[in-house]
């Protein structure tokens, strides 16, 4: 036992350094001050010490023994083109090591539309598997034994119609309703903030959702009703606070939209579940899983529940996509390991980890392999499993549970104040703060504050292309028409009107279940739209008017020189031109708007006059606003890799209207491979993952005024 104090070490401290111990302090996007030393006295008042692993308040996780007793899942997200793809996909990964499954749907799928609709014609296939009805579900698990594989299910628009088809599937299989074992997203209220793959407006959602988790109280007990999910929140920016507090308030929220339906807490709370991303914050992403079971289980205590089970979170983990680079790819291997530990460590139930490949395109079975290896050598090699909870004790990962617990405290409150979560997405607080963390970081990685090592530091001179996944879009689409026709053709055309206008009946009259309703549609072989629409014609869908923040990318660059520079470039170019207007424009089904909100955001800032075009355009929609808005530059965001289709429509249309003058740029994750395609149709410029803002106002700068053809 050392005599010294405190006070000495930052005496000593003060010598190492020349300077006060203070400097040290890292302060973090939460607001959080991370000291360079914590002790015992960090400890003090902190009151969830003393807790074990298996009992409330779970900080050490839901199970007594953990990984120790059974490891957890290593569950990899995929799904891609047709259902026969996917399905050779997942028997591949299952023999390989892979433990669960969880589907990857494509947008159309998503947004209740068959592949057939002519809104989504670049989204097919694309950024998932094409589902259109009972038959593609039934190829999708093919030779897969649904009574012992626990399947996930990421849908949240079309979640009535997708489970109902999955149900239905499994019985068709020989595997009853109340045998299957999985879970389905059914988050709507991430949808509205940050995901945006909603259908319906938020009331008839919400209905959905407590739908949905009625119906599985009753009658699936081995599934869970719901992923109430954190992951997109820090995907589109939020700080680990706002993940934590946004995701338990929206649970918060689900417990009361159950408890509207009459159910008891006890029958439903043991089955929500959680989906959390872990990025590079290693240490707090540890301590944010400690402190979610923490608050959760103070939470689902005000419902007074019986069970201890009822007030367990379980959760699954993502490792982070944002946090991976385009540039010197390999090095997401690593920094996926990391975050894979991270989330190990903080006892996930379930884990995906990311591939190499991430911010150019799908997996290809390499990547999906190293990313798959990842988690197995960590289960088996590592000895990481056998000890529950480790750090445990640890006065920094205590200290920090506690802060986080905090922390996300007082925000649950402040959206309490609002009325809830509901109200509080309506009236826009959550969005608003995320897409301000957002920019933050944008200005904080463009300046170098934020290492982030092969794209702001130690960049490569020379990049070598790697192999990526292509989807032949327009061949799947056909593959799926072909197969949507001979549903049509053979199924009882009686029998499906009858099942979809029961379906509207209960949408309009609000008795009665609606996935109820859906499986017997679904049995009846109606599709994935038709389902959709059904409700669609009673409940309307939903547009949401994009709003953009400002004054916080320019604030964060103050008096720096180059900002000046293009500041007042722009301005030069302005007073004789007039302001140059662009649109940031998302089209397709594709909702992945946080780089389109920062770059409108940073864009305003500099000086552009900006225009957020709405989400979901088809390209003659955008060119009829873009020309309508008389704007010089149309900037296409495309993140679900619609690109190739959707970027030479919009410049045909564009020409088509005569604003052939109107240049366009495509930003987001677009492979280099394509590069040349997209400017060989009449794309002025790309700019990849990982582009300073700065350098892009440069470049659209060096395009008005005609310096560069394209680049
Ligand atoms: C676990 N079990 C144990 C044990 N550990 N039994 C004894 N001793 C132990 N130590 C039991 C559990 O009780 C359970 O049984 C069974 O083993 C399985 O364990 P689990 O811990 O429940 O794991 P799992 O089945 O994998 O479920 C994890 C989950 C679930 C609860 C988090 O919701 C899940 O799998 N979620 C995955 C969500 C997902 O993949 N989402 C992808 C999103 S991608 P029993 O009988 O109690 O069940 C996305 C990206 C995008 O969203 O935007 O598109
Ligand atoms: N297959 C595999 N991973 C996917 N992701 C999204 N779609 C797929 C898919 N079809 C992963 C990426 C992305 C996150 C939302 O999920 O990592 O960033």
């Amino acid at each position: 036992m050392s005599e010294k104090t405190l006070k000495d070490w930052e005496e000593l401290a003060e010598k190492e350094l020349k300077a006060s111990a203070k400097t040290l302090i890292w302060e973090t996007p939460e607001d959080i001050d991370v000291k360079p030393l914590y002790t015992a006295q960090d400890l003090e008042g902190v009151n969830h010490l003393g807790s074990l692993p298996g009992f409330k308040p779970f900080v050490r996780g839901p199970r007594a023994t953990m990984y120790a007793g059974r490891p957890w899942t290593i569950r990899q997200y995929a799904g891609f083109s047709t259902a026969e793809a996917s399905n050779a996909f997942y028997r591949r990964n299952l023999a390989a090591g892979q433990k669960g499954l969880s589907v990857a749907f494509d947008l159309a799928t998503h947004r209740g539309y068959d592949s057939d609709h002519p809104r989504v014609e670049g989204d097919v296939g694309k950024a998932g598997v094409a589902i259109d009805s009972v038959e593609d579900v039934k190829i999708l698990f093919d030779g897969i034994p649904l009574k012992e594989m626990s399947v996930s299910m990421t849908m949240n628009g079309a979640v009535i119609p997708i489970l109902a088809s999955f149900i239905v599937a499994g019985e068709e299989q020989g595997c009853s309703r109340a045998e299957l074992s999985g879970t389905i997203q059914n988050d709507i209220l991430k949808e509205f903030m940050v995901r945006n793959t909603y259908i319906y407006p938020p009331e008839p959602s919400m209905r959905i959702v407590a739908d949905i988790i009625e119906f599985t109280a009753r009658e699936m007990p081995r599934f869970n009703s719901i992923s109430i999910s954190g992951y997109h929140m820090q995907e589109a920016g939020a700080t680990l606070v706002q993940e934590l507090a946004f995701t338990l308030a929206d649970g918060r929220e689900y417990v009361r939209a159950a408890l509207a339906k009459g159910l008891n807490v006890d029958d439903f709370a043991g089955r929500l579940s959680f989906f959390f991303a872990i990025g590079m914050n290693f240490f707090m992403e540890i301590a944010k899983l400690r402190a979610a079971r923490l608050l959760w289980s103070s939470i689902v205590e005000e419902f007074k529940p019986q069970k201890p089970g009822s007030l367990m979170l379980r959760t699954h983990c993502q490792t982070s996509g944002v946090s991976l680079q385009e540039q010197d790819p390999y090095n997401n291997v690593i920094r996926t390991a990391y975050e894979a530990l991270s989330a190990v460590l903080g006892g996930t139930q379930s884990l995906h980890t990311n591939a190499l490949d991430e911010a150019m395109a799908l997996p290809t079975d390499f990547s999906a392999r190293i990313a798959r290896n990842t988690q197995l050598i960590l289960a088996h090699e590592t000895g990481v499993t056998k000890v529950v909870d480790p750090l445990a004790g640890s006065y920094y990962i205590e200290s920090l549970t506690n802060e986080l617990a905090e922390k996300a405290w007082a925000l649950i409150e402040e959206v309490e104040k609002l009325g809830g979560m509901t109200k509080a997405v309506a009236e826009g607080l959550p969005k608003r703060l995320i897409e301000e963390a957002a920019t933050k970081r944008q200005a904080r990685v463009d300046r170098g504050e934020e290492v982030i090592v092969g794209v702001n530091k130690y960049r490569l001179e020379n990049e070598e292309e790697i192999d990526i996944l292509a989807i032949d879009n327009s061949a799947v689409r056909a593959a799926q028409i072909k197969r949507l026709e001979a549903v049509r053709r053979q199924r009882d055309p009686k029998r499906v009107e009858e099942t979809l206008a029961a379906l509207s009946e209960v949408a309009r009259s609000g008795e009665g279940n609606l996935l109820a309703a859906a499986v017997e549609a679904a049995r009846a072989r109606a599709t994935v739209g038709e389902i959709s629409d059904a409700m669609r014609q009673v409940f309307g869908d939903h547009s949401a008017v994009p709003e953009v923040v400002g004054d916080i990318y320019g604030a964060a660059y103050e008096d720096d020189p180059e900002y000046r520079t293009i500041v007042s470039r722009l301005a030069g170019y302005a007073n004789s031109a007039g302001k140059p207007k662009i649109m940031v424009a998302k089209l397709g089904q594709d909702g992945h708007d946080r780089g389109a909100k920062v770059i409108a955001s940073a864009f305003g800032d500099i000086g552009f006059q900006v225009l957020a075009g709405p989400l979901f355009q088809t390209p003659e929609e955008a060119a009829d606003l873009a020309v309508a808005e008389k704007v010089q530059v149309v900037g296409m965001s495309s993140l679900a890799a619609g690109h190739r289709t959707l970027a030479p429509q919009l410049v045909e249309a564009l020409k088509a209207k005569g604003a052939e003058n109107v240049i366009v740029v495509v930003g987001g994750v677009v492979p280099r491979q394509d590069y040349d395609y997209l400017l060989e149709h009449g794309v002025a410029a790309v700019f990849g993952p990982g582009t300073n803002v700065l350098d892009a106002a440069n470049k659209v700068l060096d395009l008005l005024e005609g310096k560069r053809r394209n680049i």
